[in-house]
């Protein structure tokens, strides 16, 4: 039976330096996200954008965690959101916005069910208020969710059905020292670049999703685009050489989407840190709609 997808649109930009990442989900749409939904087969409902208050009238307040409560406001409406999205059992497609839409995605996402996370990301994301330099909380969103640090007493934060041996990241190039510390001694399995040039994208990637369906009910797939080389996927706040091509994305999402078509695992899916202001022609926003699409099992033939 085809999948009813509902997209989400989560213009959040409280979580990054540098504003545009808001205008993400009007640029995955412009890049026709529908006619690529279409491709894959799957029945697709725009439920529209939430809320978002401007960052530009609120107080980022402390610097250790910049705008952690106007981030709280819309994570909570963003799990409700996914949440209720399963429970009609419907798929949720969220767009962001900055990787800080991720808490409420997946909070949303554990709430009534153990599941696993598979992380495409140049960046680990488990800073926490302590050790970010930036106070960036795009920076911490796996650190929230797995309540890691302060984020021990942010409940709203917590991903509850998720668990640290069922996240894995791939595409890591760049950590800051502590975090790549908590990462060395937490329980989730990062894979680097190096090993996606030794091994290859899918070996890679098959490996990662045995670790996120070990024991689990469904699997979050979180695709930051800044995964991607820059020189294909422009369009990031934080850009990072040396990450995957237009190829071995394809060829990950595909493989998901391949082994979801067998094993029925994938429970939601986000597309995260398109910034049109710093893209060339929309290119990173139609990447991004691609790949939507081929995780949800879009083929050529
Ligand atoms: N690690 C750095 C920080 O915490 C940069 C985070 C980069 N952000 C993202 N997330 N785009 O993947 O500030
Ligand atoms: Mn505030
Ligand atoms: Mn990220
Ligand atoms: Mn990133």
């Amino acid at each position: 039976m085809a999948k009813t997808v509902h997209v989400i649109g989560a213009p959040m930009d409280y979580g990054s330096d540098r504003r545009g990442v808001d205008m993400g989900p009007s640029a995955i749409r412009y890049a026709d996200l529908a006619a690529q939904l279409d491709a894959a087969g799957v029945d697709a409902v725009d439920t529209g954008d939430l809320l978002v208050p401007r960052a530009e009238e609120r107080d980022p307040d402390g610097a250790n965690a910049k705008f952690l409560d106007e981030i709280e406001d819309v994570s909570l409406r963003l799990a409700a959101e996914v949440a209720d999205t399963l429970a009609e059992g419907a798929f949720p497609l969220v767009l962001g916005g900055d990787h800080a839409v991720a808490i409420g995605s997946l909070a949303g996402s554990a709430r009534d069910a153990e599941i696993g996370a598979l992380w495409l990301d140049a960046h680990g994301d488990f800073n926490t208020p302590a050790t970010s330099p930036s106070g960036n909380v795009h920076g911490m969103p796996l650190a929230a969710a797995l309540g890691r640090g302060e984020f021990a007493d942010t409940e709203w934060a917590n991903a509850t059905g998720l668990r640290e041996e069922n996240v894995a990241l791939v595409g890591l190039r760049n950590l800051d020292p502590s975090e790549r510390e908590a990462i060395r001694e937490s329980e989730m399995t990062a894979f680097t670049m190096s090993d996606i040039d030794e091994r290859g994208v899918t070996s890679v990637v098959d490996e990662a999703l045995d670790i996120v369906t070990a024991g689990t009910d469904g699997v979050h797939v979180s695709l930051d685009v800044d995964w991607l080389d820059p020189d294909e996927a422009p369009g990031v706040g934080t850009p990072v050489r040396g990450g995957a091509t237009y190829r071995e994305a394809h060829a990950a999402l595909e493989a998901i989407a391949q082994r979801d078509a067998e094993e029925e695992f994938l429970r939601s899916l986000e597309v995260v840190e398109v910034n049109p202001i710093l893209d060339e022609s929309n290119r990173t926003a139609d990447i991004a709609a691609e790949l939507a699409a081929s995780a949800l099992g879009k083929r050529i033939l």
